[in-house]
């Protein structure tokens, strides 16, 4: 082995870490020694690194098989004793969860984007996760920024041949094994200690046909073997599921506009039961029924309302937890079955603690994130199971479900309207406009309410008492509906502006309007509010969820 010290000429300032890991373009970490500068200052930073296991795999885009060879020769160079990788470097994001969790590593490096495009002009990604599976806490990202701002140079393997990940079986770097195995086998095994395969497989069989929509991302090959191979679905179910280095040209992010064939099939068509979609790196879900979407944040409060149905959750729920800008639905739910409901900032980080404390079982995102206790990230497929298996007991169609819920509990309406890559300036200025009105918008009215409360959130954790603040503007109304806006922490091109819109509506109102026209009020008030359309210059947001 020959270790060598690389020297920077000055260090990347730029390294900062986003919602979930540092993401950039392609182009960025083709730069020489960026991506190595930001896997140095976290080897330099986590704990365990001398003879401690890494986990290391992507999502299977551009600079993915590359980047696993750079951080196989810096581990090496670094004194770790194993790094385990997978076949063709492919691994999702949840299944690198559970490797970590159930191989006892120090931390994983899962090279993504998530949900932004690959390929040579789009992006790419480095998460880091811990050692319990998730992703790294605040704490951690912020001293590996630090590092990154002095680093003066990188210790690297030199010599060291990139590790063949076309064949499962170990190979010697060095001091270092590089483990290369199945990256869908463990996480299968896990989804079948969740789930009932032969009640779900019994489901599939009968007439109920699914589609599955990868999106040439990661998810195929796990959709495959468990929606083709074990529960018999046909062939066909899933489609695009051979993972792609620029996903075939899509966005891999499974919404109405950017999954918009699958919706097309379940929206306007009448012949499959049942569609979902997952993103980049298999952490996000998007379900729809037929002629019926379901919203994430009613996903999680159908999910809580119905989780003993499943084996794995069939002794009842700890609690749960949602992010602040995620509707109240799961509250509703959780304040009836007697469970603590937990309020979190936007990432999935900050359910970590709560997770470990064993303070919840499920928790979720309004953007596609549902997850629980079973690993430390969110878990596309794993929602995805999750409803197959409540459709399988309870043999109703998805829009029953729905409106059974809605009967029961109420209905959120709900919607996130998203203004992508606008100048970053007009994003902030606009932000930083109402952030400093609010403290004046208190009493005053607001689409026919009056505003109740007007703050930027900030949450104190309540397992370690971590204060984190800045995590979204809210507007409280007198009638309990909200107006939150947030700046993206994912998006590479210039800024995204997020206005998350909810209004509740008691079982006993009207349960089936459209939610554009339900919030069309809050909509119109936000707008002149905070001068959306003039100060972004867009007539309509670029996506609607
Ligand atoms: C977005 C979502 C957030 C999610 C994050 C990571 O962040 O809003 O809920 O946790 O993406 O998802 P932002 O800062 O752009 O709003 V993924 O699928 O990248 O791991
Ligand atoms: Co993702």
């Amino acid at each position: 082995m020959s270790v060598q010290h690389i020297s920077l000429a000055q260090p990347f300032s730029d390294q900062k870490p986003g919602t979930s890991g540092l993401r950039k373009s392609s182009s960025q970490f083709a730069t020489p020694d960026y991506l190595e500068s930001f896997i140095e200052a976290t080897l330099r930073t986590i704990p365990g690194v001398a003879g401690g296991t890494l986990v290391v795999g992507g999502d299977g885009r551009y600079g993915n098989s590359q980047a696993i060879g750079v951080i196989c020769r810096m581990a090496a160079a670094h004194g770790l004793a194993r790094v385990i990788t997978t076949t063709g470097g492919i691994l999702s994001t949840p299944a690198a969860s559970h490797l970590i969790r159930s191989h006892g590593a120090i931390a994983g490096i899962i090279l993504s984007a998530s949900h932004n495009p690959g390929g040579p002009d789009g992006d790419f990604g480095v998460k880091v996760n811990g050692a319990n599976g998730g992703p790294a806490p605040e704490s951690i990202t912020d001293a590996i920024y630090a590092e990154t701002t002095r680093l003066d140079g990188y210790r690297i393997d030199m010599d060291a041949p990139p590790p063949n990940l076309s064949v499962c079986g170990e190979q010697q770097l060095g001091e270092l094994v590089v483990q290369v195995i199945d990256g869908v086998e463990d996480y299968v095994a896990l989804m079948q200690r969740l789930f009932d395969f032969d009640q779900i497989g019994a489901l599939l069989r009968s007439d109920f046909p699914i589609a599955f929509d990868a999106m040439h991302a990661v998810t195929g090959p796990y959709a495959s073997r468990l929606l083709e191979g074990l529960l018999g679905a046909p062939a066909g179910t899933v489609r695009n599921g051979i993972p792609l280095e620029d996903f075939g040209g899509g966005h891999p992010d499974p919404n109405l506009t950017y999954a918009h064939e699958l919706a097309s099939l379940l929206l306007d068509g009448d012949h499959y039961s049942f569609g979902a979609a997952c993103d980049g790196d298999g952490d996000r879900n998007m379900i729809v029924g037929r002629s019926c979407f379901v919203n994430p944040s009613d996903s999680l409060a159908v999910l809580t309302a119905n989780a003993r149905l499943a084996p794995g959750y069939a002794d009842g729920l700890a609690g749960v937890a949602r992010s602040m800008p995620t509707s109240a639905a799961t509250d509703v739910v959780a304040q009836q079955l007697g469970i603590p409901c937990y309020e979190t900032p936007t990432g999935w980080k900050f359910f970590g603690n709560l997770l470990d404390a064993g303070r919840i079982t499920l928790c979720g995102e309004e953007s596609f994130g549902t997850g629980s206790n079973h690993i430390r990230e969110k878990d596309g497929l794993w929602a995805v199971l999750f409803w197959l298996q409540i459709l399988a007991v309870r043999k109703c169609s998805v829009a029953e479900i729905m409106a059974e819920h809605w009967n029961r509990f109420g209905r959120h309406y709900y919607s996130r309207h998203d203004y992508e890559a606008i100048p970053s300036e007009a994003a902030h200025g606009l932000y930083n406009r109402l952030k400093e009105m609010q403290p004046s918008l208190v009493g005053q009215a607001f689409a026919g309410r009056i505003i109740a409360t007007a703050d930027d959130f900030a949450y104190t954790d309540p397992v370690d008492g971590s204060l984190t603040t800045g995590q979204g503007l809210r507007l409280l109304l007198d009638d309990g509906s909200r107006v939150v806006l947030r700046l993206s922490g994912t998006g590479t091109q210039g800024a995204t502006l997020r206005v998350y819109l909810e209004s509740y509506v008691p079982a006993s109102g009207d349960l089936h309007q459209d939610p554009q026209t339900a919030l069309a009020s809050l909509i119109t008030a936000i707008d002149q509010l905070a001068e959306i359309r003039s100060r972004t210059g867009m007539g309509q947001p670029t996506v609607i969820t």
